[in-house]
This record gives structure tokens, C-alpha cells and sequence, in this order.
């Protein structure tokens, strides 16, 4: 969805609740038998995987550009692309679902060990945001797209009721990655972001 509001595309959101088996439907596995989201469906043609909507959206309305111009942007904005699933996504998931599930005390061995990698991660993005408005070339591209929303659940976990029997050293983000909190809020700036923003995160 924020790519769609980077390209300023119109849209119509809708959310599926997995609790619910909205994602396990049979309305929704006619759409995509993965039972997966996100899922893009344009004109009838329906699109899975984030990545593969991100390519889609770019292929679509190519301006302005999130896949960068020179082939040494495009390549370090897949980099990122590619390396948030395992270097990001996976291990806040480890840090954070526990959290949300409330069994942050009896996964903790599983936490401690997560949150190594996450900040690990983090100090690299620190170093690049430090000198950078953001991730590739100073300017708004899918590798912020990528990692932002990973950032957000990251935090999220940990402001929740719970995190403060853990050691996360992640909150708050301004005085733990000053760089990285600056660009969360230029990345907040951005037209339609409060229109992407999932309702049930607040
Ligand atoms: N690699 C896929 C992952 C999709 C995915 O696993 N989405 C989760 C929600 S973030 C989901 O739908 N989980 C429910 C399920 O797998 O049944 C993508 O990036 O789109």
C-alpha cells in the first residue's frame, strides 16, 4: 500500500483477518489459493508476493521510479529487496510474535537470540541512515518500502505490555538508532501514509 501511495495510484484496501480464516475462504482462495496477502488484483489480473507486486507497480507507472535508475541503484535496492526477508523479517518475527502471543517469558532463550541478529541488522541500517535521508541514493525506493514495515513491527513488539521484562535495547528508537528514527519519520511524511497505514496496528 505505500507503494501504491509512492506511485499515487488510487486503490481500494481490504483487509483479511487470519484469526477470522479470512485469508482460508473459499472467496478468498478463488483470488489466491496460497491464501497469502498481500495480494494486488488489477483489472481482473491477480498478483501475489510482495516483491512481485512491487516489480508489477513499477512495470505499470514507472514514475516515479522505487527500482532506482542506474543498474548500481537498481541492484543495491534489490539487495535490500532480497536480504530483509532473512536479515529483517525473520528475526523480529522470532522477537516480536512471541510478544504479541503474550509468551515473551517462557520463549525468552528464543528472543535473546533474535534480537542479536536484529541489531545487527539495525547497526548496518544506522550506519547507511546516519549519512543518508534514505536507504539507496538519498531518495525514497522499495528498499525503504522493504524495511520500513519490518522496522514498525519490530517496534511495535516492543512497546508492548511484556517487552519491558526483556532486553531488547531497541526502545525507544531515537536514543538507541537516531539515524533510523529520523528516516522512519521522513518515510511517515510521505503523501498517503496515513491513508496506508493498517488500522490495526494503531
Ligand atoms: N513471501 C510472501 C509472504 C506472504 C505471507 O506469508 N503473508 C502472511 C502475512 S504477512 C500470510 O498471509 N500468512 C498466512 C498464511 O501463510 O496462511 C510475500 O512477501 O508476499
Amino acid at each position: 500500500m505505500l507503494a501504491l501511495e509512492a506511485k499515487g495510484l488510487t486503490y481500494e484496501a481490504r483487509r483479511l483477518d487470519n484469526a477470522k480464516g479470512e485469508q482460508k475462504s473459499e472467496t478468498f482462495l478463488a483470488v489466491n489459493p496460497r491464501g497469502t496477502v498481500p495480494v494486488l488484483v488489477c483489472d481482473g489480473f491477480v498478483v501475489r508476493e510482495t516483491n512481485a507486486i512491487l516489480a508489477f507497480l513499477e512495470a505499470l507507472k514507472p514514475d516515479p521510479p522505487l527500482f532506482g535508475a542506474s543498474p548500481q541503484d537498481i541492484a543495491a535496492i534489490w539487495q535490500i529487496v532480497e536480504e530483509t526477508e532473512a536479515l529483517l523479517r525473520t528475526p523480529i518475527g522470532s522477537v516480536t510474535r512471541p510478544i504479541f502471543r503474550g509468551r515473551a517469558v517462557e520463549m525468552r532463550d528464543q528472543i535473546d537470540a533474535a534480537i542479536v541478529k536484529v541489531r545487527d541488522a539495525l547497526d548496518e541500517l544506522e550506519g547507511v541512515l546516519e549519512g543518508s535521508p534514505f536507504l539507496v541514493d538519498g531518495t525514497l525506493s522499495a528498499a525503504d518500502l522493504a524495511v520500513y514495515p519490518a522496522i514498525m513491527q519490530l517496534m511495535r513488539g516492543a512497546t508492548r505490555e511484556g517487552a519491558d521484562t526483556l532486553d531488547l535495547q531497541v526502545a525507544p528508537l531515537a536514543q538507541h538508532y537516531p539515524g533510523i528514527a529520523a528516516w522512519t519519520e521522513r518515510v511517515a511524511a510521505m503523501p498517503g501514509y496515513e491513508r496506508a497505514y493498517p488500522p490495526h496496528w494503531r
